[in-house]
């Protein structure tokens, strides 16, 4: 059997959730295109890109439910779109300083995330965050270090417990970070326990609806009937554009063994005939959003599709 290429094995990796969260699934993404162009034997333009549109359709398939994904692998792939006519050697230089401008996009964009979000938090409030995003992470750890006191509360975030991470990774940047179970955070929320609610994103819709980690959507209505403030931080790249003519966003559904635990309750659900369900995002409505904290400032869910045209392509 053909030993597999780069591209191949970085798509296995994001099916199997061994790379996870939208900007390590996208950069990982962007740079295995690159390693592909680089590798190539390619002897023409037109060669090279339909070598590269394979390793890029195959790429994006390995997480439908990331705009991000696509939305930057479609930015690297627009340099020999609009060149097929150079030569294959001249295209690779092209590609490869592509990719460089596109990861310090990526660096600047969750910087200024991080400065407008750090900018929003205000001293002395208790903020409670879902899932680990490592856009959220970048906020949460500026506001620390510009003498904010946040008291954090994290989600574990079931089934996968990314939650339990953010924790750590706050904790260890000496944040005061409590943990709490997922179905917990109504209940701190409606004892106004808590000032803001901060999310991640995968992907934003022309409707300026949020589709992020399962349990997003049940925090932010307990918010938004309960005054916090509900903020979700994202690089405009997580827009998708292909909403843009009415498409709803997919749900991804992960195995069920996530939520059985072990094989053998896998087996007990089985035997006593409990069917398991497992979706792993959910669609939160533009209603309860105030705004999106994007790398041009604060965004309202309203005006979001005119601020992400702006920079991306697609
Ligand atoms: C991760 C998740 C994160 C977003 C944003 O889900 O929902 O909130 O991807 O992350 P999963 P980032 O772990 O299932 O991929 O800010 O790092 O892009």
């Amino acid at each position: 059997m053909a030993a597999k290429s780069t591209s191949e094995k970085v798509a296995i990796a994001i099916r199997a959730l061994k790379i996870q969260g939208a900007r390590r699934i996208a950069k990982a993404a962007v740079e295995a295109l690159a390693a592909a162009a680089k590798k190539s034997k390619a002897a023409s333009a037109d060669e090279l890109y339909s070598d590269l549109l394979v390793a890029a359709d195959n790429l994006a398939a390995a997480r439908e439910t990331e705009p991000m994904l696509r939305n930057y692998l479609d930015d690297l792939l627009s340099v020999v779109r609009s060149r097929r006519e150079g030569g294959v050697a001249a295209l690779k230089a092209l590609l490869a300083k592509k990719q460089d401008d596109i990861l310090a996009d990526m660096e600047s964009s969750v910087a200024r995330i991080a400065y407008h979000g750090a900018e929003a938090l205000t001293d002395g409030s208790a903020v409670l965050i879902h899932c680990h995003s490592t856009t959220l992470m970048s906020i949460l750890k500026l506001a620390h270090r510009r003498g904010k006191k946040l008291k954090v509360y994290c989600t574990e975030t079931r089934p996968r417990f990314q939650g339990r991470m953010s924790a750590e990774e706050l904790a260890a940047a000496g944040l005061d970070v409590t943990l709490i179970v997922d179905s917990a955070a109504g209940g701190m929320i409606s004892a106004r326990k808590v000032d803001f609610v901060l999310f991640g994103a995968d992907a934003i819709t022309s409707r300026g609806e949020l589709l992020n980690k399962v349990g997003t959507y049940q925090i932010a209505l307990a918010a938004k009937r309960h005054g916090a403030k509900v903020y979700s931080a994202a690089e405009l790249h997580k827009y998708d554009p292909d909403t843009e003519g009415g498409r709803e966003e997919m749900i991804e559904e992960r195995d069920v063994r996530e939520l059985a635990d072990s094989l053998p309750m896998m087996g007990r659900w089985k035997k006593c005939g409990v069917k398991l369900k497992n979706p792993a995002f959910d669609k939160t409505p533009p209603e309860l959003i105030d705004a999106f904290i994007t790398e041009e400032g604060l965004v309202g869910p309203e005006k979001i599709s005119e601020a992400a045209r702006g920079r991306i392509s697609g």
